[in-house]
């Protein structure tokens, strides 16, 4: 049977990304996914997610953003789809807290286009937003939206284009690493390569078990309510405010975008990190009232122009580390493969350097992008305590 240059394990986003950079760099590859092409069981659907440069999580991401923004460009422009949008970005809270110090650090450090808003003038400049009085913005002119379903499908086509061939409903149950390269098993056979890219997303458990990474496996619900043109505001249309992030606490942080579904499509909005631990396989989908009155009220402190009713809602899964930064790498253990997960619920945005990367350590071995902080082995996230 055919051998193969790299079979890639999950066609999700980080997956899809590889197959592509690598297929558009002559490797000879194999895509293995579970499910449909683009599908809504994992980590990269619901519409959007946020893009955004001013990383308050860590500066040190900064560098992967720009290029990431690159590559976003090129991937609309080479799909002719809709992938990405800039919005404009408010990053709202205290102002030592998290989201708005640790954005406007960055921005500072890497002279990031941003400016710093009271709350009087985030109400004037974006009449939808009413922060309370003492909370502040750092809006980000760059920050904005992706699409996961348009983004995935883009690299899947362009992949497919280039010759990769790409398998859905092929459920990998395991792979030997040897100094022939990989052999992959799924429930249709057997499958040889010379390297293996693992994309496993919420799967991370059950198939990189050795790696030595705890990662936890968390609910999370996307909402979407109805919208009006905010009162009072003069007439302010939804469809029409930038992306946002807003922390209260950092439980109770929430993040949410304009109405770019269309007439009735309504706003969507989030907690950040308020999951329950579940697996893929006991996740929770159905979403309780209660659940959605929460979010509702959390919403309205500062956009109390959603009014509701919930028109919709899903869940999705993070997949999170213990220090919230990513894993990529080789496997330190397994010399043909090549490891990307644990995006810990912030990875999206970076989906296009993301697949790039993988290339890079596929085919020269090592890569000219900032990976140190997302090496398995660092002890923030092997060790228990580290949290
Ligand atoms: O990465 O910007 C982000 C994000 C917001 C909410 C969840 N992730």
């Amino acid at each position: 049977s055919q051998r193969y240059d790299v079979i890639v394990v999950g066609l999700g986003g980080m997956g899809s990304a590889a197959a592509y950079h690598l297929a558009t760099r002559g490797q000879r590859v194999l895509g293995l996914e579970r499910f449909t092409p683009a599908h809504d069981r994992g980590s990269s659907h619901g519409g959007s997610r946020i893009i955004r440069q001013s990383y308050f999580e860590d500066p040190a991401y900064v560098p992967l953003l720009l290029r990431a923004y690159e590559l976003w460009e090129q991937l609309a422009r080479d799909s002719g789809r809709d992938v990405y949008r800039i919005t404009g970005g408010l990053f709202v809270g205290p102002p030592t807290c998290a989201t708005v110090s640790g954005s406007r650090h960055a921005a500072q450090l890497w002279g990031l286009p941003h400016e710093v808003l009271t709350a009087e003038e985030v109400r004037e400049r974006f009449p939808a937003f009413a922060p309370a009085p003492g909370q502040v913005a750092v809006y980000e002119p760059m920050a904005g939206f992706a699409r996961p379903e348009e983004t995935v499908s883009a690299h899947i086509e362009l992949a497919d284009r280039a010759g990769a061939d790409l398998r859905f409903g092929e459920t990998v149950t395991g792979w030997t690493d040897s100094d022939d390269g990989v052999e992959v098993t799924t429930t249709s056979g057997v499958f040889a390569a010379d390297r293996l890219v693992v994309c496993p997303g919420a799967w991370a458990p059950e198939m990189l078990a050795d790696l030595g990474v705890p990662i936890e496996i968390e609910r999370q619900v996307m909402y979407w309510f109805e919208t009006e043109p905010a009162p009072d505001v003069g007439g302010v249309p939804m469809d029409d405010i930038p992306i946002y992030i807003h922390e209260t606490d950092a439980v109770e942080q929430i993040y949410g975008f304009p109405a770019i579904d269309g007439p009735g499509g309504g706003v969507k909005v989030a907690f950040f990190r308020k999951g329950q631990t579940c697996s893929p396989d006991t996740i929770d989908r159905v979403v309780g009232q209660d659940e959605t009155a929460q979010m509702l009220d959390r919403v309205r402190q500062l956009l109390p122009g959603v009014r509701g009713p919930a028109l919709d809602a899903a869940t999705c899964m993070y997949s999170t580390t213990r220090d919230h930064n990513f894993v990529i790498a080789e496997h330190p253990a397994q010399r043909n493969v090549v490891v990307a997960c644990g995006f810990s619920g912030h990875g999206f945005k970076f989906v296009p350097v993301v697949g790039e990367i993988l290339a890079d350590l596929v085919i020269d071995g090592s890569t000219r992008h900032p990976i140190d902080i997302f090496d398995p082995r660092r002890a923030s996230v092997t060790t228990v305590d580290a949290r």
